[in-house]
């Protein structure tokens, strides 16, 4: 928003930790997921204008510290209360007002997701324009989580290809890693592949990523753990198959420290990690400017959360597919209806309406609603 735009000030607040069941389970390095936790805030400020954002930590706190239950207690107990009733710029305002709060970054990140739909409807721009995206979709690829057999995963890596995937990304985790490639590239010789690790590895591990890196993979995704910055880059020496961060990178301070010292040569930027799209759009500005790929990698967020990382998709940095497996492959229902879809070359359509860009479902979302706390400021 303009420096001159009115300042907004929140006169209502709503926060709800919700529970959907997943269709499918998603198994990772560090365990599966049954069914989905996750936080959405409700904000309207004083002409009555509504945003909406999403929190989308996980149940248990093996990715991050964070998680769905706690995203809710940090937005009721710290966050909401330090942006209710005050005079704020915009999304770039909020910072300054709880500069006191370390970490609840799934919680920064609903606040500041809804802040950035209240600036889009009261300036009439979307998203994609009002973060100066430029595309008109964004290339998406496949998150396979670990399957109970080798078999199973080439037959959903065909399926996905079929259905116009434009790259595959495999989880692996000890002993669950080099055959399983060795397997899947016998097969698809030649497609857009990487791995995940989600941090299951030590630099005890080097020659398993060595044997990995005869693969053409890529990237390899978070092998070592989230604060294992120092090992990246020694293990980045080792290997030429880029090393991408995920977990290591919790703001652009991070990024730019990964960086410097040769821990990536590609960051996946997920808007819950890091405290919202706009300390993404940090993020992407600085890789761009030091010639570091991005993309954008998601945590199973409903079409709320979603609608935000479809948008800032658009910024011309995001040069992979992203992980953004449609919700009906996760979801019986989506939060959001109609809810997007990936077309059959393998892109998600960003939209052009201001706002979510999208209708949201009020019925099924107070049908997954658990737990529900609202406010007004006087
Ligand atoms: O590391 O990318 C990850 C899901 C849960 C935990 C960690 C990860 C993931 C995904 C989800 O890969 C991909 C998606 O949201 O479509
Ligand atoms: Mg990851």
């Amino acid at each position: 928003m303009s420096p001159s735009s009115k300042p907004i000030v929140i006169k209502k607040i709503e926060v709800r930790l919700l529970r959907l069941p997943l269709i499918t389970t998603f198994t990772t390095g560090f365990g599966t997921i049954n069914y989905k936790e996750t936080v959405v805030v409700r904000l309207e400020d004083s002409d009555g204008v509504v945003g909406w954002g999403e929190g989308a930590a996980l149940s248990f706190p093996n990715y991050s510290p964070e998680t769905a239950i706690t995203t809710y207690l940090g937005l009721k107990e710290y966050l909401l209360p330090s942006i209710v009733g005050k005079r704020i710029s915009g999304p770039e305002g909020l910072d300054n007002l709880y500069s006191q709060v370390k970490g609840y970054h799934f919680a920064k990140t609903a606040i500041d997701c809804a802040m950035w739909m209240i600036c889009s409807i009261k300036s009439q721009q979307s998203l994609k324009q009002l973060l100066g995206g430029k595309s008109e979709s964004v290339a998406i690829g496949e998150s396979i989580g670990i399957k109970n057999s080798i078999d199973e995963t080439l037959e959903e890596i065909s399926l996905r290809l079929d259905q116009g995937y434009q790259r595959i990304k495999i989880k692996i985790k000890p002993g669950w890693d080099v055959e399983l490639v060795r397997k899947v590239r016998a097969k698809f010789s030649d497609i857009p592949l990487m791995v995940d690790a989600n941090s299951s590895y030590s630099l005890n591990d080097v020659p398993i990523f060595k044997k990995l890196d005869k693969f053409n993979l890529m990237m390899i995704e978070q092998p070592l753990g989230d604060t294992d910055i120092v090992d990246h880059s020694f293990l980045q020496k080792e290997i030429t198959t880029p090393i991408c961060l995920d977990e290591s990178i919790l703001s652009v301070e991070d990024a730019r420290k990964a960086i410097k010292i040769g821990a990536c040569k590609i960051i996946n930027i997920k808007p819950g990690r890091v405290g919202g799209i706009s300390e993404s759009k940090k993020i992407h500005d600085f890789c761009q400017d030091n010639n570091i790929g991005v993309w954008c990698g998601g945590l199973l967020e409903t079409g709320i959360g979603r609608a935000f990382n479809i948008a800032l998709s658009s910024l011309p940095g995001f040069k992979y597919p992203a992980d953004m497996s449609p919700s009906s492959f996760f979801y019986k229902e989506d939060l959001i209806d109609p809810t997007y879809e990936v077309d059959k070359n393998g892109y998600i359509a960003i939209p052009t309406a201001t706002g979510l860009g999208y209708n949201l479902e009020m019925k099924r979302i107070n049908k997954y609603t658990k737990q529900k706390y609202n406010t007004r400021a006087y």
